[in-house]
């Protein structure tokens, strides 16, 4: 099911699409999985979520921001299938404009009860990596996600700012610095925020600030995200560098691990 106004018939992303992408470094699409993949898709996360008990993305469960389930390609069949979706990597490395490997994968849930926003952040300084230049995240919601059930919110423009306003590293997380003090002008941009329906998808560069709401709307927000990185990107030791602590510093971040990712138009995983 896709859209003709955002991709080609051959399923790349449109000159138009392209251009939104690069200029704002999000590109939301609509209805690109279908209503049936969908439900595969959420009875999956909502197995995993159940199998594993969430990690806490936050200072404490008191100061959850959302709660999360890693790896979550590694431990289903249906979340590989979608982490590796033809359509969706297609799109992936077409907005990229070069070759890409799946890096990571959540299942991210944000309940009702959960009080607080997630953070402004760009995705670069947490990604223990180097040589990051066409990084990007696609992030699925696997239920309707209006604004009051805590949407992703972008900072149009940012994934440009000078790098002077960027924190590229971060070696632990004690070198953390919030959004306003690294780039002066955040508090003044204007931001756009990104209601979905289930079966959309949005796109954002590695660069790109984002941030999403509160849930105040009493039904539980479901989501997946993959991190597709740079073919060619190497391991540089820092935060949450878990799944590639096993290697040399500068060593190539690949392997099965981390497969190269190729969509392939008009297949089904
Ligand atoms: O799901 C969220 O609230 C945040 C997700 C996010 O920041 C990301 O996937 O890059």
């Amino acid at each position: 099911m896709l859209t003709s106004v955002d991709l080609t018939e051959s399923g790349l992303p449109t000159e138009e699409t392209l251009r939104r992408y690069r200029d704002q470094g999000f590109v939301h699409l609509r209805s690109v999985l279908s209503p049936d993949e969908v439900a595969g898709f959420r009875a999956a996360a909502e197995e995993l979520l159940a199998e594993e008990g969430p990690a806490t993305w936050g200072a404490s469960e008191d100061e959850t921001q959302v709660h999360y389930v890693e790896g979550a390609w590694r431990k289903h069949p249906e979340l590989r299938r979608l982490a590796l979706h033809p359509v969706v990597t297609r799109i992936a490395e077409g907005l990229a404009g070069g070759p890409l490997r799946l890096y990571g994968t959540d299942v991210l849930k944000k309940d009702p009860h959960v009080h607080l926003p997630t953070v402004v952040h760009d995705d670069e300084p947490g990604l223990p990596l180097a040589g990051l230049t066409r990084t990007l995240t696609a992030w699925i919601p696997l239920v309707d996600v209006p604004v009051e059930r805590g949407c992703l919110i972008y900072v149009p423009g940012s994934h440009r700012r000078a790098p002077e306003h960027r924190q590229v590293h971060l070696a632990g997380f004690q070198d953390y610095r919030p959004m306003e003090e690294i780039w002066p002008a955040y508090p003044f941009s204007p931001r756009i925020s990104v209601p979905m329906r289930a079966g959309d998808v949005v796109l954002h560069d590695f660069r790109t600030v984002h941030m999403a709401g509160v849930n105040t709307d009493g039904e539980r927000r479901l989501a997946f995200a993959s991190v597709y990185m740079d073919s060619d990107a190497t391991y540089r030791p820092g935060v949450q560098d878990h799944p590639v602590a096993h290697l040399t510093p500068g060593a190539p971040v690949d392997g099965d691990d981390f497969p190269l990712i190729a969509g392939d138009p008009g297949t089904t995983p």
